[in-house]
């Protein structure tokens, strides 16, 4: 069972008979929210560590892989990106990405638990330091029902900042939210998600996509970035175009931006496209 054990915390993935863990100098917090339970570990070598149900969620050291790859493509994708909105997303590292952008407008954070925020400004307090943006907006409501809502073609970007399909975020991973989704796009709108693992969870990537063409977006891109604290230290995230095809990025204005990353550059998104045959293998329609 994954769990915290022997200075330890360690998350099992049963599925693939495997596991990843830290060596944690001491639990710094449990919270049974209404809807998860939150812990935070601190740990010798990776900074703070927040797990969500006995998954891992992000750690200090090396969540800025993954919220630099769920926030720059898209962007520098994206023809003209004014408005955002994350679904998800609460622990703030990717609203802060986000935010890097000087011509983004406004961006709406929608995570159901107001729990993670609050305990990561205590916790991840550097992943919140643009929360009081003038241009942000943090809601804590349910994603589902937000998008659904949503005013028709009123968005550029939406960003899928999700847990895994378990608990919470189990309802967006499927057509109907999607639909929801490429209805609130504007026309060259685009809506980005967390993918999962390419090597561990190749059926559900798969259903991903299968389940956004089914919703009607028009293309496709999933990209592959590494992460060490999940499952097989390799993940991806997902694009998927209102309408049109992805012919390239904004590659002169992703390589003069005027902010700074650790890891997404120009030649990392161009590396970030390609897939390894097993998985063009596999998700060919
Ligand atoms: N297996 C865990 C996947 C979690 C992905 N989302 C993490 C949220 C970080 N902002």
């Amino acid at each position: 069972m994954s769990g915290f054990n022997n200075n330890w915390y360690t998350e099992i993935f049963a599925a693939s008979g495997s596991a990843f863990g830290l060596q944690v100098t001491k639990k710094l917090d449990e919270v049974q929210s209404p809807f998860q339970k939150i812990e935070m570990y601190e740990t010798t070598h990776f900074g703070n560590l927040m797990v969500i149900d006995d998954v891992i969620m992000l750690s200090s050291r090396d969540n800025f892989l993954y919220h630099e790859m769920l926030s720059h493509p898209v962007l520098f994708t994206h023809a003209k990106p004014k408005n955002v909105v994350i679904i998800g997303g609460g622990d703030c590292g990717t609203l802060r990405e986000v935010l890097k952008h000087p011509n983004i407008e406004q961006v709406t954070q929608i995570d159901i638990d107001e729990q993670v925020t609050r305990m990561a400004e205590k916790y991840f307090p550097e992943l919140c330091q643009s929360n009081n943006d003038p241009r942000a907006t943090l809601a804590f409501a349910d994603g589902i029902k937000f998008m659904r809502e949503a005013a028709p073609e009123s968005i550029d970007v939406i960003i899928v900042d999700s847990t895994d399909p378990i608990g919470p975020g189990e309802g967006l991973f499927n057509c109907a939210f999607y639909d929801s989704c490429r209805k609130a796009l504007r026309q060259g709108g685009i809506l980005v998600q967390q993918s999962e693992s390419p090597l561990i969870h190749m059926p559900l990537l798969k259903a991903m996509r299968d389940a956004m063409q089914d919703a009607g977006f028009a293309a496709l891109q999933t990209l592959l970035f590494p992460q060490m604290v999940y499952p097989s230290g390799w993940w991806t995230c997902t694009l998927a175009r209102k309408d049109g095809e992805f012919t390239g990025f904004r590659e002169a204005d992703a390589a003069a931006a005027s902010f700074n990353t650790h890891y997404y550059n120009v030649d990392i998104h161009k590396a970030a496209s390609a897939w390894p045959n097993f998985m063009k293998v596999a998700l060919q329609k």
